[in-house]
């Protein structure tokens, strides 16, 4: 497959879809639907959807073309033993990771809250990393999985823009990257923090990687 050219801010960027990954952050049931994480900490998770188709017509392209698709999913143990006091107190009693919800405990690995949107679940095979912090890279394998493909770009889509998407960006960047940012694939709880986080995202010449939109990747991407 040759290299491609998408047009990016702020400038445009060259992939080879051999070495190119997609990497879907956090699309779980406790960030997008009511009764989960998200909602337990006083947010609009509606805001969220928007996200949600994008991301399946991109993943059918991925799919389609046989690259790399990544799921990443937020989560603690059972016992919360990787769960840091900080991240566990920082709210009251009931609205807690851990605690009882509608959809199980909260950020819990295993619990219905934790799994991926029906939406977007993954296909049998496609690799899920399960995540204890923010950024992918943190306690994870997933630097080696991709450095063993031999991965140089990733595509990213997920939510949220702000949190868990903007540390995932700043880490691959440290760790060698071409960071690729689907702006329409990604939301947050605030558009008005979406709007920053691609800001510095793309500021200073890319400082952490280019922004896009799904539409400038699928008119970039081979029809066959
Ligand atoms: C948060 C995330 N918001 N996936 N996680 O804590 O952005």
């Amino acid at each position: 497959m040759p290299a491609l050219i998408i047009e990016a801010e702020p400038t445009p960027v060259t992939i080879d879809l051999l070495f190119t990954a997609l990497v879907v952050i956090d699309m779980q049931k406790d960030f997008l639907y009511p009764g989960g994480y998200g909602e337990s900490l006083g947010n609009d998770v509606s805001l969220l959807r928007r996200a949600i188709q994008p991301v399946r017509r991109v993943l059918q392209a991925a799919r389609r073309l046989g690259l790399l698709v990544v799921h990443t999913r937020e989560g603690h143990l059972p016992d919360l033993s990787d769960c840091p006091q900080t991240k566990l107190l920082r709210w009251p009693e009931g609205r807690r990771i851990g605690d009882p919800g509608p959809m199980g405990r909260i950020l819990v690995r295993g619990e219905p809250g934790h799994a991926i949107i029906d939406e977007l679940a993954p296909l049998p095979g496609e690799t899920v990393v399960d995540k204890p912090g923010k950024c992918a890279f943190y306690c994870t394998d997933l630097d080696q999985l991709l450095k063993r493909r031999g991965i140089q770009s990733l595509l990213f889509a997920g939510v949220t823009t702000d949190v868990c998407c903007g540390t995932t960006i700043s880490g691959a960047n440290d760790r060698g990257y071409n960071g690729i940012v689907l702006s329409d694939c990604m939301a947050a709880y605030d558009p008005r923090r979406h709007a920053s986080a691609l800001e510095i995202i793309k500021a200073q010449g890319g400082i952490f990687g280019w922004v896009t939109t799904s539409e400038n990747l699928l008119t970039a991407l081979p029809k066959s």
